[in-house]
């Protein structure tokens, strides 16, 4: 018997130095010293021996586990440092690869228009406002001296969402709310960006588009005012050759009135398709604020004088980029987006 345990201990031993993964050692733990396992099985058999030789056995049986198990640990030891070289060869990174490229958007031509113009009169002195979409009719209209009723009402065909409220047609609305917010009644210096919305849908109109309006109150304003301020306004943001025709209008918040036209930029002025044979683009209405408008918003037009003027932005993105249909602004097409690309972008942070 004694023979039989050291020959166990030993094949144990040989087949634990040889176990390969961590799977095949907890088999042989049970082979071994499981349950039903060989050195326990020899425990168990030790009935048939006298009393004397039992304790001499047991004492054998049980160091030859001891034995088993330390060699289980040892080899476990091992195996598991293995097993994580193996892990982390696997895992290898190698940094100087280079990177996978991540694929930015470009700033929409929108977007860009806006910023610029935004740019250009914060450096002249303007606040930059802004005011609801949702308008009531007393801002649209009435504050501006189109009560309701009044035939320049059909200028524009409204989006109405009730009686009293429409989505903007104008930003002009916004000059009614920024003088009646000025309590103290003092010069007014801003421009305002945003949506507007009317009933219109073809190359050059859309049902909704976005102007800048602008807006100057304060003591001594002309007409030259408003001149200077468009011309360096237009050259700035389409060059220095850029010719402007003021064009005498009706305005029902301005007297007097002036459209501006810019050469059309498709056909430099021969006559195209694209502004209707004229060689003209429209870009903005303008005027010497109404004495009616003032009044009708808190300000005296013996004392304040004002212009204001507002500039189709969609417009102004087609004549900087050369965009012929103002819809393609407003389809989302990557094709059309991924060619304004970011290279005016210098200062921004490179991934
Ligand atoms: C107005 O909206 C006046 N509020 C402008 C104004 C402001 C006059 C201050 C006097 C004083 P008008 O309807 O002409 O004016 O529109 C101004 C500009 O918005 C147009 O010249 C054009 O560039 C742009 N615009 C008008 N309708 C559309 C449209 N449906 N789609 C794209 N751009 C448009």
């Amino acid at each position: 018997m004694k023979e039989k345990v050291n020959s166990i201990k030993e094949n144990a031993i040989k087949e634990i130095k040889a176990a390969d993964t961590l799977q095949n050692l907890n088999d042989l733990r049970v082979m071994y010293l499981g349950k039903k396992g060989k050195l326990t099985e020899i425990l168990r058999g030790m009935g048939s021996l006298s009393p004397e030789e039992r304790p001499v056995m047991g004492a054998l049986v049980n160091e030859a586990k001891e034995e088993v198990s330390n060699e289980i640990v040892k080899r476990e030891e091992e195996l598991k440092k293995i097993e994580l070289n193996k892990k982390l060869e696997a895992e290898d990174i190698d940094i100087t690869l280079p990177s996978k490229k991540t694929r930015r958007g470009s700033k929409h031509p929108l977007n860009r228009v806006i910023e610029e113009v935004e740019d250009l009169f914060v450096s002249m002195g303007y606040d930059v406002v802004s005011g609801p979409e949702l308008e009531t009719d007393e801002y649209c209209f009435e504050r501006l001296n189109l009560p309701k009723g009044h035939p320049a009402r059909d200028m524009q065909d409204s989006f109405y969402i009730t009686t009293e409220y429409l989505l903007r047609t104008q930003t002009s609305a916004v000059q009614a709310r920024t003088m009646m917010a000025n309590k103290e009644k003092t010069p007014i210096r801003v421009i305002v960006p945003g949506k507007t919305f009317r009933r219109e849908d073809d190359a050059t109109h859309s049902h909704q588009f976005n102007q800048v309006e602008g807006l100057v109150v304060d003591k001594n304003i002309s007409l030259a005012d408003l001149k200077g301020t468009l011309e360096v306004f237009m050259k700035k943001m389409l060059g220095q050759n850029t010719e402007l025709r003021f064009r005498p209008s009706y305005f029902p918040f301005t007297e007097p009135s002036y459209e501006v036209d810019v050469t059309c930029f498709k056909c430099g002025g021969k006559g195209c398709n694209l502004c209707k044979q004229t060689g003209w683009i429209e870009l903005l209405g303008s005027g010497i604020v109404h004495p009616n408008v003032l009044r009708m918003n808190g300000y005296d037009p013996d004392e304040y004088s004002g212009f204001a003027f507002g500039v189709g932005l969609d417009r102004l993105a087609m004549f900087k980029y050369g965009i012929t249909d103002i819809r393609l602004l407003y389809q989302n097409d990557v094709r059309f987006l991924k060619q304004f690309d970011r290279k005016d972008e210098e200062n921004e942070i490179k991934y």
